[in-house]
């Protein structure tokens, strides 16, 4: 089976994909840093339910299947030198690319955070590209992008790329972008520097571009406890489904941003796993830059926010919305209406939004309410005032 490179396999993404691609049969490596054990600790955040190091549910894993994985510790975008030797040694056929620092508000805190944040983001896909260019250029790049880069334009949302007429000529051109925060900047900015490598080098590339993901489990991680993996409902790493269900639990009025009018893409994280699978067993072709748009429904945040106020109410949890004032500058109401059908159309099968799914979520955090901090849960970092001296 193909040899599986997965940077950031650490990650609440990365390491069920790991394991996913493993129990499929594939050869998997993993690549990660620990930085977000690191970003965590800097913003005094932590998930849920505590994560054992990756080593060890590396071994736990080759105790429960009987399958190897192999662990590379290196900074993609500070270590190239490391990065290259792992290209040389593992020569992958795909490469997963999660290595990123995933948060918006982490993004925002502070000049130093923004700065960190594209560096380590730009610089380490840039790494990527380079260390195929030299020991994998047949290889499929497999590129966590996002939902986020296109923003919320007034027409419809294509996959990557729009046919565009002007002044009586016509082209195909990558989709306009306009992302809201640094950290969706720099997935844009990844996506230009991997077209350019398609283009130029004659790489084959997808670019998920991926809603806001939810959920706890999935088949992998069911396998064993440690197995787990991280959960976060804190202001920076907590997507928002996943937060208002601790925040449900926790007695905390849902934290509503501003109106709550704004719509995204959303999917599980069991269908993050399958649309990964889908990109990897259908590869483009040499020179392709190819963008599917990875999300299963869209929800406001209102919508989503009530579906868990009414399944709260049947265990019996009375749930209260608050609208904070929008600590990001996002519109609040606006016209949404994005394409996804390139994974639909490869054969993902998607599992909506259930009142079971929001049922066993709220379950299962409630069965650990005692570990919820609620300290780190409303929002502090605001997108438009001045950062702070220190
Ligand atoms: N929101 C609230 N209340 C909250 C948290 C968020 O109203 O307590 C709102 C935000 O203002 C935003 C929407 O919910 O309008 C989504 O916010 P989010 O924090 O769940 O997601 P976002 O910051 O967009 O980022 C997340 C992941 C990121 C990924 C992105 C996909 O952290 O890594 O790229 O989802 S997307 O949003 O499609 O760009």
């Amino acid at each position: 089976m193909k040899r599986v490179l997965i940077l950031g396999g650490d990650g609440y993404l990365g390491w069920p994909t790991a394991m996913h691609f493993s129990r499929a049969g594939y050869d998997v490596a993993v690549v990660d840093n620990m930085a977000k054990r690191n970003w965590e600790a800097d913003v005094g955040s932590m998930p849920l339910w505590p994560v054992p190091p990756i080593q060890r549910r590396i071994r736990i894993w080759e105790k429960v299947t009987g399958k190897k994985m192999q662990l590379f510790v290196c900074d993609v975008a500070e270590n190239d030198r490391y990065l290259f030797e792992i290209f040389e040694q593992f020569k992958p056929e795909v490469i997963i690319d999660y290595a990123e620092q995933p948060s918006a508000p982490f993004s925002m805190v502070s000049p130093r955070k923004a700065v960190y944040t594209q560096f380590n983001n730009v610089i380490g896909t840039l790494k990527v590209l380079l260390a195929m260019r030299r020991y994998t250029p047949e290889a499929h790049l497999v590129k966590l992008g996002t939902m986020g880069e296109y923003g919320t334009p007034n027409i419809d949302i294509e996959e990557g790329w729009i046919d565009i007429s002007h002044k009586g000529r016509k082209d195909r051109m990558l989709y306009p972008k306009r992302p809201g925060s640094i950290y969706h900047l720099t997935k844009v900015h990844d996506s230009h520097n991997i077209e350019f490598a398609c283009r130029t080098w004659g790489f084959r590339s997808t670019d998920l571009n991926q809603g806001v993901v939810y959920g706890i489990e999935t088949e992998e991680t069911e396998l064993h406890p440690e197995l787990l993996t991280s959960f976060h409902y804190d202001e920076y790493f907590g997507t928002v489904l996943n937060r208002f269900c601790v925040e449900a639990i926790a007695g905390i009025p849902l934290t509503v941003y501003g109106k709550g009018g704004q719509q995204r893409g959303f999917l599980n994280i069991r269908d993050t796993i399958k649309c990964v699978r889908i990109a990897v067993e259908n590869p483009p072709e040499e020179g392709e830059f190819r963008v599917f748009n990875q999300f299963t429904e869209i929800f406001s945040v209102n919508q989503l926010a009530e579906i868990v106020k009414r399944q709260s109410a049947k265990l019996g949890i009375e749930v209260r919305i608050s609208n904070l004032p929008n600590p990001r500058v996002e519109k609040e109401e606006h016209y949404y209406n994005a394409s996804n059908e390139s994974l639909l159309k490869l054969g993902l099968k998607p599992i909506k939004l259930s009142d079971e799914l929001i049922n066993s979520m709220l379950v299962r955090v409630k069965n650990s309410k005692e570990l919820i901090d609620s300290a780190i849960i409303l929002p502090t970092v605001p997108w438009k005032r001045k950062y702070p001296k220190s």
